[in-house]
């Protein structure tokens, strides 16, 4: 078996850290798999890269280009992969892509024929996202998650242990009804529940190949790309005393990260904030939107002298106001730590450019 499935889903709905719960899951009860994170930043480690690094799966990244546009690479690298003896790839595209069904699954099916077998089209919700979509109040994002949603064969309403009995059969009533001809799964990656029938419909089930419409040029979906801007930088710090609390820096760098967004009229719908000391012990932050509290994703289990930290971001922000903003607050907060840096890399750029 050769499996290979992309996962879609808005910024944060929660891809990585299902595909990493899901490929440690499927190598422990059905066979080898492997995980590959897509974004655009150049020349960069990407954070969600590195986490899945850090938290033991077997993983690697396509940067600079989404996987729509680089099949070559990614026919390459699922070789590798499947050589290696892996049953299930998967990979995310950015989560504001939209088109992978056409692109990936129609193109690699056309161009590469025999490379491996295409899992059902898997596509993300989050139970804060569907509502605002329910609502209507989603604005120009609600473009991209319908667009999403209406490519999938497969739909997860992610982080699903955050409902009730009844809003999950609310929310999954009303995307059977929206979405007939997806199929359905409540996922947690944090409980655990719904990963096995997620194994099994990735196993077993087939890629639809539908060909939705999606029109590139509406309005809302070139307004809602068009405002959106990606930060990548990667440094070290180093740490001038023993009882240096990682959680408590990340949170409020992701803190003043959101107060001077919020404060310049702008919206942050994802910034990862992962640091690593040594020995693998890591911290992650995600800042998820400028009215949701700062979730930790991850602890560090002790103090530490010596980090890595990795900074990725998208926000609805001009480029170089946000790269003046996110400059600030981490040059203020290290300095409140009396952290000295050291810049590896930094890309930035807007999506409209
Ligand atoms: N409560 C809960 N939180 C989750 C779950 N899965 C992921 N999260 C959290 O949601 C946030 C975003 O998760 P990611 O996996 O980074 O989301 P993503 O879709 O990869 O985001 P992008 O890479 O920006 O597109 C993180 O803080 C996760 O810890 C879950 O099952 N339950
Ligand atoms: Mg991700």
């Amino acid at each position: 078996m050769k499996k290979f499935s992309v996962f879609s889903g808005f910024l944060g709905s929660g891809k990585t850290t299902l595909m990493m719960a899901l490929t440690q899951y499927h190598t422990a009860r059905y066979g080898k798999a492997a995980m590959i994170s897509n974004d655009l930043g150049e020349g960069v480690t990407l954070a969600d890269h590195k986490l899945a690094q850090l938290g033991g799966c077997n993983t690697s990244q396509i940067t600079d280009e989404c996987i729509c546009f680089c099949r070559d690479v990614l026919t390459e690298r699922l070789a590798a992969r499947f050589a290696e003896g892996c049953e299930l790839v998967v990979s995310d595209i950015p989560g504001f892509g939209v088109g992978a069904q056409e692109h990936v699954y129609h193109g690699l099916a056309e161009a590469y024929p025999g490379a491996c077998e295409l899992a059902p089209f898997t596509v993300l919700v989050e139970p804060r996202n569907l509502a605002l979509l329910r609502g209507g109040q989603a604005g120009d994002m609600g473009f991209i998650l319908d667009a999403q949603l209406r490519e999938a064969d497969l739909i997860v309403l992610s982080k699903c242990e955050l409902l009730d009995a009844r809003e999950r059969e609310e929310a999954l009533s009303w995307l059977a009804g929206r979405y007939p001809w997806a199929e359905r799964l409540p996922v947690s990656a944090k409980s655990g529940e719904g990963l096995d029938a997620l194994c099994r419909a990735l196993r077993e089930g087939q890629a639809s190949m539908r060909r939705p419409e999606i029109d590139y040029d509406a309005d809302d979906l070139q307004n809602a790309m068009g405002s959106l801007s990606e930060y990548y930088l990667q440094y070290r710090a180093l740490v001038c005393c023993d009882d240096f609390d990682g959680d408590a820096y990340l949170t409020e760098l992701a803190e003043a990260i959101r107060r001077a967004v919020r404060e310049a009229g702008g919206e942050v719908p994802h910034c990862k904030l992962l640091a690593w000391g040594s020995e693998g012990d890591y911290g992650k932050a995600d800042l998820l939107g400028t009215d949701r509290p700062i979730e930790l994703a991850h602890r560090f289990t002790r103090p530490c002298t010596d980090l890595g930290v990795l900074l990725n971001a998208s926000a609805v922000c001009p480029d170089e106001t946000l790269n003046r903003l996110v400059g600030e607050a981490v040059a203020a907060v290290s300095e409140r730590y009396r952290l000295e840096l050291t810049v590896f890399k930094k890309d930035h750029f807007g999506l409209g450019e």
